[in-house]
């Protein structure tokens, strides 16, 4: 392929493994058990990418390029053995080489723990944009927090979800720097003097209470083909030597600092909640403390370059902060700026807005943080004060544009004047920054029209949309090697770097051989996954069956309950009718649900429960089984992504912002069933009518029906089947001797309100699944659809995202390295 030349041929990859296994594991090649091959493995890799990250840096430091800092609290990285290998060029090479010494890759391979180091979208959107960003040879850092444990791991004891702590560094971890040379000290706590200078000037000096100490880690970042090793910098939490005198001076200083966070804690744990604000000081904390390490070391950097002189800053950072968890970014620059640098508010101000933008990721009410001023105020005394300037200053420019509009005022404040006053973290975003997008198109619309029609008047310009995107190298080349290689064949090799290139198969869509080609890749990647479902949950699944696969948080919002109760149906339908005319199928789910979200965990009770009802019933004639894996992750993803026929991707109209998963599986050849919601309207538009099966409400008509007056009970009774599955959710049928036990499920749709509308559109749903079901009869028709959608995804590469991003936002040149 251009440009990507094996860095390791088989001998010398064959040579630095063992070397490794000898000198860096103290082991031998007889003694090593898989784990020590993959790290032994990892190291050889590991020797290619600190020269590819050394040669970057000293290209990026020579050219004194402009970068991007994508500041996150979530990286889902995944694996990163097989990523780089791939991403280098050398897989091949290093699978011959392991196979001559008697080791099978795959094998070592899974020995590689995910870093979960996020929730769900969000975190591995994040993981995304950096593989394209380093693939693009754009200057770039991800900054993040270096979480002891990431997302839980989840176990299914008896039907129920148990969480247990996730140690993915327990053994090690081979691709992680400790750089001790670049730790930051970070204050807390404490109060702040105001000083009287001899010109009348007021300076500001915070006293702070505690002093923690920042360990940066770095995790290299492989371009795809390119030279490009960017990092990923992730700061630890440790406490500090220093003292604070001052306060101990003033007494007190033990029984203060016993009811402070304890500096060690603060990068403890990752918050497992998906689209709901824990209000957490210890989040707060955890989220100040990252952007505290994030700024100064990218002002170090620049200073290394510019010293004093304040006045390239703008144009060599730009920060982008993914959602508003590193919001407190904002005054934290404006704290440096004015109290340490001494610049006055206005050019400081000019500075701060000039290099923030704001990515959006969800409308959820829940999901839009709030932080109580008097939470702020005790812990960064300093920032409420700043905040309250920037406040203050806002809203004069509020006055001038709705003279004499107080509510106006109240709006859009910074500041929630409620019971318990709130700093809207959301409004701070779109104030300190100079560019705010969505990640879909009708997302960046909602955002305009619905959470922010103010701001985009004030501003007009400022909201923009950058359509979410996702790699192909990930989700394609590595995780679907057969469908990979046949792709190569048709349209050449090189479109993992350029996927608009897969429009190359739609000539060969009504081929007969190229379809079944096509389709025996599917049949075998289903095979496969069909192995990994028996070993894992010990169900032995029809592989002639449809594979019908929902992955992805347990929310109402998704609307797994919805997939239920489709599911219940067909059960329902088996059971009156034996000779019921229905394809084979499996529904598949993976999900984890927030540990305190009771009826996220009541529905994965419930698949479990009709799972086991259902797969024990001989009468559904083996046309109906259901699926949940277990701890479900970024690895196994990748397993599932391949093999799915059938993408669920059913969130009720307006709420998901964009999902990815539904490009991720499109793009392997599953066809979607979904509502005209996030990104699923412009895969539609990209793959065609005809080659997806969309139901449901739309935004609007979501909104009519709710104006109105929404009311489940109408649906209920006027569908007999729909009232007959849901009445048996509320017996003890699926839960025999625990009657009641899924009745939640029930009460939230019916009394209580059903807020995302699955009744509403339950009817329109079964519809389209039978839709889809007489479309799966016809083999060819649906590997010509399966194929199509493969063809159409070229959209969907996060470089086409990063692209946009960089011409539209940043304005960044990419720096090549040799
Ligand atoms: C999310 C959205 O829910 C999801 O639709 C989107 O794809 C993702 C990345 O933009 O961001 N927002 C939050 S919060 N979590 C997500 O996964």
């Amino acid at each position: 392929m251009a440009g990507l030349t094996p860095s390791l041929n088989k001998a010398e990859f064959k040579a630095s493994v063992i070397r490794h296994l000898h000198s860096t594991l103290g082991t031998d090649e007889n003694k090593a058990n898989n784990h020590a091959w993959w790290k032994a493995t990892s190291a050889a890799v590991q020797e290619l990418v600190l020269e590819g990250l050394r040669k970057t840096q000293k290209t990026h430091y020579m050219n004194d390029t402009r970068a991007v800092h994508y500041l996150s609290a979530e990286f889902l990285m995944g694996r990163l053995l097989s990523n780089n290998m791939h991403n280098f060029g050398v897989f091949t090479e290093a699978e011959k080489a392991l196979k001559e010494l008697g080791v099978n890759l795959t094998d070592v391979l899974e020995e590689e723990p995910d870093m979960a180091l996020g929730n769900g979208g969000l975190g591995r959107l994040a993981a995304c944009y950096i593989d394209s960003l380093a693939t693009l040879e754009l200057p770039a850092i991800g900054y993040g927090l270096h979480y002891e444990h990431g997302l839980f791991r989840q176990e299914i004891q008896n039907g129920e979800q148990i969480e247990r702590p996730d140690s993915w560094r327990d053994y090690g971890n081979p691709w992680e720097i400790c750089r001790p040379e670049s730790i930051q000290e970070i204050p807390l706590y404490g109060y702040v003097e105001t000083k009287y200078g001899a010109n009348g000037g007021i300076q500001k000096e915070w006293h702070p209470a505690m002093i923690v100490k920042g360990v940066p880690w770095d995790i290299p970042v492989v371009g795809y083909s390119g030279n490009t090793v960017n990092v990923l910098r992730l700061w630890q939490s440790e406490a500090s030597d220093y003292f604070n005198w001052d306060v101990f001076n003033a007494g007190g200083y033990v029984d203060a600092q016993r009811e402070n966070v304890q500096a060690e804690t603060i990068s403890k744990v990752l918050y497992p909640n998906d689209e709901t604000e824990a209000g957490k000081e210890l989040r707060l904390i955890q989220q100040y403390f990252f952007c505290a390490c994030s700024l100064k070391d990218i002002i170090r950097r620049y200073k290394r370059a510019h010293g004093d002189d304040w006045s390239r800053f703008v144009d060599q950072v730009v920060i982008q902060l993914n959602d508003t968890h590193p919001a407190i970014a904002i005054p934290e620059l404006m704290r440096i700026l004015v109290d340490r640098a001494e610049l006055d508010w206005d050019s400081a101000w000019s500075i701060c807005t000039q290099v923030f933008a704001y990515t959006n990721h969800t409308l959820l009410p829940e999901a839009l943080e709030k932080w109580p001023v008097r939470m702020i105020e005790k812990i960064l005394p300093r920032h409420i004060e700043i905040i309250y300037e920037i406040n203050h200053r806002f809203l004069s420019e509020v006055e001038k544009t709705w003279p004499g509009d107080n509510a106006m005022k109240a709006k859009l404040s910074i500041i929630e004047e409620a019971d318990e006053k709130m700093v809207r973290m959301g409004n701070l975003s779109v104030i300190g920054s100079f560019a705010v997008n969505g990640v879909a198109q009708i997302h960046s619309e909602l955002v305009k029209k619905n959470l922010f029609p103010e701001f985009e008047e004030m501003w007009p310009g400022k909201l923009t949309n950058v359509t979410n995107g996702i790699t192909p190298r990930r989700w394609l080349k590595a995780c679907n090697p057969k469908l990979s290689a046949l792709i190569d064949k048709k349209v050449g090799a090189d479109w993992p770097l350029h996927l608009n290139k897969l429009t190359g198969l739609a000539k060969h869509a009504n081929n007969k051989t190229f379809q079944k080609q096509f389709m025996k890749v599917k049949q075998e990647n289903k095979i496969a996954l069909a192995q990994e479902i028996e070993a894992l949950t010990g169900i032995k699944v029809s592989t002639k069956a449809i594979f019908d696969i929902q992955i992805k948080r347990l929310h109402e919002y998704k609307r797994q309950h919805l997939n239920l109760l489709h599911i219940l149906a067909l059960y329902r339908r088996l059971l009156e009718n034996p000779d019921y005319d229905m394809h084979p199928r499996v529904f598949i789910f993976g999900a984890k649900a927030a540990p305190g979200y009771k009826l996220a965990k009541d529905i994965i009770y419930a698949i479990n429960a009709v799972a086991e009802k259902i797969n024990a019933d001989s009468r559904v004639n083996n046309k109906l089984q259901v699926v949940f894996l277990p701890n479900y992750r970024v690895s196994l993803a990748e397993k599932m992504i391949p093999a799915a026929d059938v993408s669920e991707q059913i969130s009720t109209a307006g709420k998901e912002a964009s999902g990815t998963g539904n490009m991720k599986l499109s793009l392997n050849g599953a066809l979607t069933i979904g509502t005209l919601d996030g990104a699923n309207i412009e895969i539609a538009e990209e793959v065609g009518d005809d080659n997806i099966f969309i139901f449901g409400l739309t935004v609007d008509e979501v909104a009519d029906l709710k104006a109105s007056g929404y009311n489940p009970y109408d649906y209920y009774y006027q569908n007999p089947e729909l009232k007959a599955v849901i009445d048996w959710l509320d017996t003890d049928y699926f839960t025999p001797g625990k009657p009641g036990a899924l009745s939640s499920i029930k009460h939230s749709l019916l009394d209580g309100g059903d807020p995302y509308l699955c009744l509403a559109d339950f009817a329109s749903y079964a519809d389209a699944h039978s839709r889809l079901d007489a479309a799966y009869r016809d083999q060819q028709e649906w590997a010509k659809m399966a194929i199509l959608n493969t063809a159409h995804m070229g959209k969907f590469t996060s470089d086409r995202s990063i692209q946009d991003y960089v011409e539209n936002i940043w304005k960044l040149a990419p720096c090549s390295v040799k």
